[in-house]
């Protein structure tokens, strides 16, 4: 972790952030060369991208490659590389990909970790927001959401897709007893000590089910969690990869976390952050 880090880290400036954004890749081709760019045209020097490709059959692992090569041409202070790419032989679910991404930036370095889709669902443009916001108030990991009050989804979100999502927030909130409004979120910027406590080793989801392992953790455990509304926008290019398998691992999954972790008891955050976290209710 780096000195600033040590000291009170509220004085760190975002362009001294050391700052990974993770994308699990599967047939993105046409999407990640145009994220790249607005990733690194954010005004965030320091900024890392790592790329978990699954053997994409449309090249995605090539396109990443070729990225690499181009903007490691010119590496960051230290001699390190502002673009990884982590190739995968075969395609393992959205949430191994993510704790292979994860796991690589905590050993290179990062201090804060974004995940994010490839597909600009996820605007890039909230970047430097939430890293603001977490330099700001201290909080353990911030959650780009649609379910608090300013955020909101694509208008060309079919009205299967928001039911499907409204059932999966509220299914999984219901049996886990949460309070976070965004259970499903992808878009989250994590302090690097959080996922460190959190001890990704120990996460079994598969596929989207990892995000709700990963919320239910960060409330059992007491993080300072804040959700910030953002502007949910469809895919930009390509197909999802939200197949049946997918769904019925989310579904089962749900209790085997409840079941899991039964005898996590729930951690409150410090009080200083009380009445700080955005559109989650204070029950109990
Ligand atoms: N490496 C890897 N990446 C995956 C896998 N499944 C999904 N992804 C990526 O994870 C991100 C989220 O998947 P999406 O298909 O966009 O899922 P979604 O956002 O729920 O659905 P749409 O945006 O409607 O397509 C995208 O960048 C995908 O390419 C996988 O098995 N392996
Ligand atoms: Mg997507």
């Amino acid at each position: 972790m780096s000195e600033a880090i040590h000291g009170s880290f509220w004085q760190i400036r975002p362009e001294e952030a050391r700052i990974t954004i993770i994308i699990p890749t599967y047939n993105e081709a046409d999407n990640l060369p145009g994220m790249a760019e607005a990733l690194f045209d954010l005004r965030l020097p320091l900024l890392q991208l790592i790329i978990v490709d699954d053997n994409s059959p449309d090249g995605t692992g090539t396109v990443a490659d070729e990225l690499a090569a181009r903007y490691n041409s010119t590496p960051l202070p230290g001699g390190h590389n502002r673009f990884t790419v982590i190739h995968r032989a075969t395609k393992g679910g959205l949430g191994t990909a993510y704790v292979a991404g994860m796991t690589c930036a905590i050993a290179a370095g990062a201090d804060f970790i974004v995940q994010m889709d490839a597909d600009f669902s996820h605007s890039p443009r909230y970047i430097p927001q939430m890293l603001g916001v977490i330099l700001a108030t201290e909080a353990d990991v911030v959650i780009g959401s649609r379910y608090v009050p300013g955020g909101s989804l694509d208008e060309r979100w079919e009205l299967s897709r928001r039911l499907l999502s409204w059932w999966a927030n509220l299914y999984s909130r219901a049996i886990l007893n949460l309070r976070i409004r965004d259970m499903t979120a992808g878009f989250k910027m994590w302090r690097r000590s959080a996922l460190q406590a959190i001890g990704l080793e120990q996460i079994r989801s598969n596929g989207y089910s990892f995000q709700v392992e990963m919320a239910y953790l960060c409330e059992k455990l007491g993080f300072r969690l804040i959700e910030i509304p953002i502007h949910f926008e469809d895919r930009r290019i390509g197909q999802s990869k939200l197949d049946v398998p997918v769904k019925l691992e989310s579904a089962w999954r749900t209790w085997h976390i409840r079941w899991r972790y039964r005898h996590l008891n729930r951690t409150e955050p410090q009080p200083a952050l009380r009445g700080t976290r955005i559109g989650v209710d204070e029950r109990g």
